[in-house]
């Protein structure tokens, strides 16, 4: 990877978007315009912050996250590829597939005709990642950053066979507490509680948390609301390019148990993700590909 200077000498735009090291060599991207500030880094291709103008960060960030190769980022928006959840038949290969624990390269960076930034970057398959999935493949992610933030994921086949993989843009959305919050849209959708086979419908036109949860809900292509009085705001999550939404909050149990996560860590964030992955995984053939794409927005 280049280094920090080539970087920026190629890719910051001034007054706009610059190149910093973290700890372990970890290289971010800080940005800010017009419409909000934003954070993304290049290990895990993770925007890890974006904070509209006059709010509070929409995104949530564990203060306890690792920032070291081999481990995830914990909170921003995780980008899981080529699987969601564990893999489907080998246990020692990671979690959510190995894209966030990738070193992505920066592809480009430019200021848009409505000044919002958008960044690109991408990872061309290599033997490292034909480590864990035998696959040619480049994945692209595009984010942009205005008065709204897009995330996409493409993901093009380049081998002479057909591919199948899985994936979510498993979004970390700040609340101030979650018991006060509720998620509108969700009603009357079927969904799966965690790995259980068995599907429920949601009757209710609120879903509100106050246990652990974590539902993989189908045939759900629309937008959702996460409504947080405390925050004073509603959050809008859109998708394209997806079929499945994953709702996930560890709860207080699990919260304890996870190191990179403070024990009333679940009470500050929800997951509202893009998903593709349980009977809509995507199948693409030789010089296919297909795009997955989340859209953040507050409500005016
Ligand atoms: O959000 C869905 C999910 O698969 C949950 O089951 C939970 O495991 C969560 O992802 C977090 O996974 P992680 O590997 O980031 O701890």
């Amino acid at each position: 990877m280049m280094d920090i200077n080539n970087l920026n000498a190629k890719f910051s735009i001034p007054g706009h978007l610059s190149l910093i090291e973290l700890d372990n060599q970890i290289i971010s991207l800080n940005i800010t315009n017009n419409f909000a500030d934003a954070q993304i880094s290049l290990y895990g291709a993770q925007i890890i912050s974006y904070t509209p103008k006059n709010e509070v960060d929409i995104l949530w960030l564990s203060p306890n996250s690792y920032f070291t190769e081999g481990k995830a980022i914990r909170g921003g928006v995780p980008v899981c590829f080529p699987w969601f959840g564990p893999h489907p038949s080998d246990q020692s290969k990671p979690q959510h597939g190995f894209g966030r624990i990738s070193n992505w390269e920066l592809a480009e960076t430019r200021l848009t005709s409505k000044d919002e930034i958008e960044v690109k970057l991408r990872l061309q398959s290599s033997p490292a990642t034909k480590s864990y999935w035998p696959f040619d493949f480049l994945a692209e992610m595009t984010f942009l950053i205005g008065k709204t933030l897009t995330i996409t994921l493409k993901v093009t086949n380049q081998s002479d066979l057909p591919f199948e993989y899985s994936c979510a843009l498993h979004n970390y959305l700040r609340v101030k507490e979650i018991k006060d919050c509720a998620i509108l849209g969700l009603q009357d959708c079927l969904y799966q509680e965690d790995s259980e086979k068995i599907m429920h419908t949601q009757k209710e036109a609120k879903l509100t948390i106050n246990q652990e949860v974590d539902r993989n809900y189908s045939n759900t292509a629309g937008y959702y609301s996460l409504v947080d009085p405390n925050h004073n705001r509603t959050i809008r999550i859109h998708k394209t390019g997806s079929l499945i939404t994953t709702v996930w909050n560890p709860g207080s149990q699990k919260s304890q148990s996870l190191k990179d996560m403070p024990d009333d860590g679940y009470k500050n964030f929800v997951c509202i993700e893009a998903v593709n992955a349980l009977l809509n995984t995507i199948k693409l053939a030789p010089g296919e590909a297909h795009e997955t794409s989340t859209k953040l927005e507050l409500e005016d």
